[in-house]
C-alpha cells in the first residue's frame, strides 16, 4: 500500500517502542524509511534493529530540542529521498519526578520540558517536513487518553498530550491546502521504556484490560496498522482527528 512512498519515523528507542512496531508495519507495506534517534544513547539500538530487519535504512541523529539537528535531518532526507510522503511522531518526555505525586507540584522546568519535547515538537517537525511533502502527505502522532481525562500519575504529560492533540487540529487546518493530513492516534497503555516512567503503570495496564470492551490490552502492531491506514490513500479524507486504538476503553462510563 505504500510502495514508492518515503517516510520518516521519530521515536524508536528499542524493540518495544511503538515507533518500531509502526516501522515494521510500514516497511512491510513497501515504504522506504528514515529513522531518527535521540543522541548516541540510542544510536546502537536503532542501528541493530534496522540492520537486521531493514538494511539500507537512513539513520539520522535528531534531538528535537536541538534546532540544528532538526534542520540537518530534513536536509539529509531531502538529499536522499527527494520527496517525503509521511512522518511518524512517536516521541514524548517529561522528567521522571513529574510523572508521580501530584500535578500541583509540577515545576516550571518540568512543565516547559514536557511541553517542548512532547507537544511543540509536532509543529516544529511539521514545519520542517512541509517543503518536502510536495505531493501531499500524512503526519501521525501518538497521544493518550490522559490528554482529555485525569489519569492519576500521568500529570504534566496529560497536559502535553492535550497540547499535542490540539496542535494536530491547527496543523490540519494550516496544511490542508497542501493536501497534508495530520492525525493523532490515542493508544491504550503499552509496556515500553517511556511508560515504565509512569507511576504504577502495571495497574493502568490491568485496569485498561479489565474495563475495555475487548477485555485486553493493545498490541503495538495494532497502533502500527492504524498508522499505515492513516498514511495510505484509504484515509485520504481524514485529517485533524484523534483516532482511538485502545480496545474501546474510551467509550466506557461506569
Ligand atoms: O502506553 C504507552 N506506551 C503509550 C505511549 C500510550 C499512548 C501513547 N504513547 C505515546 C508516547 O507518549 C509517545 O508519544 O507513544 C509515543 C511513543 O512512546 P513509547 O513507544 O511508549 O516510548 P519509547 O519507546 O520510550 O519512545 C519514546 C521516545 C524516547 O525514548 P526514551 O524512553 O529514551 O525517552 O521518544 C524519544 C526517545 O527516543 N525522545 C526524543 N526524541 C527526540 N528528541 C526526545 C528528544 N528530545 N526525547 C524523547
Amino acid at each position: 500500500m505504500l510502495k514508492n512512498k518515503n517516510g520518516i519515523i521519530f521515536g524508536v528507542a528499542n524493540k518495544r517502542s511503538i515507533a518500531w512496531a509502526t516501522a515494521q508495519v510500514l516497511h512491510e507495506a513497501g515504504a522506504r524509511l528514515a529513522f531518527t534517534y535521540q543522541g548516541d544513547r540510542l544510536k546502537e539500538n536503532v542501528e541493530e534493529l534496522t540492520s537486521e530487519a531493514m538494511p539500507g535504512s537512513l539513520l539520522l541523529p535528531c534531538d528535537v530540542s536541538k534546532p540544528e539537528e532538526v534542520e540537518e535531518t530534513f536536509k539529509r532526507v531531502g538529499e536522499e529521498f527527494g520527496r517525503l510522503d509521511f512522518l511518524i511522531h512517536s516521541i514524548a518526555y517529561a522528567p521522571r519526578e513529574a510523572l508521580s505525586g501530584e500535578f500541583v507540584d509540577t515545576t516550571r522546568e518540568a512543565f516547559l520540558t514536557a511541553l517542548e519535547i512532547s507537544a511543540f515538537s509536532l509543529p516544529q517537525l511539521a514545519r520542517a517536513a512541509m517543503p518536502l511533502m510536495t505531493e501531499g502527505g500524512s503526519i501521525v502522532c501518538m497521544s493518550y487518553y490522559g490528554a482529555e481525562k485525569v489519569v492519576a500519575g500521568y500529570n504534566v504529560m496529560g497536559v502535553a498530550k492535550a497540547a499535542l492533540e490540539q496542535s494536530t487540529r491547527y496543523l490540519a487546518y494550516d496544511l490542508g491546502p497542501r493536501n497534508i493530513r495530520v492525525n493523532a492516534i490515542s493508544a491504550g497503555p503499552i509496556q515500553t521504556l517511556s511508560s515504565r516512567g509512569v507511576a504504577d503503570f502495571s495497574s493502568m495496564l490491568k485496569h485498561a484490560a479489565e474495563k475495555a470492551p475487548l477485555r485486553r490490552n493493545v498490541d503495538p502492531r495494532e497502533v502500527g496498522n492504524t498508522a499505515l491506514f492513516l498514511c495510505s490513500p484509504l484515509a485520504s479524507a481524514i485529517t485533524g482527528e484523534v483516532i482511538y486504538v485502545d480496545c474501546g476503553y474510551n467509550i466506557m462510563g461506569i
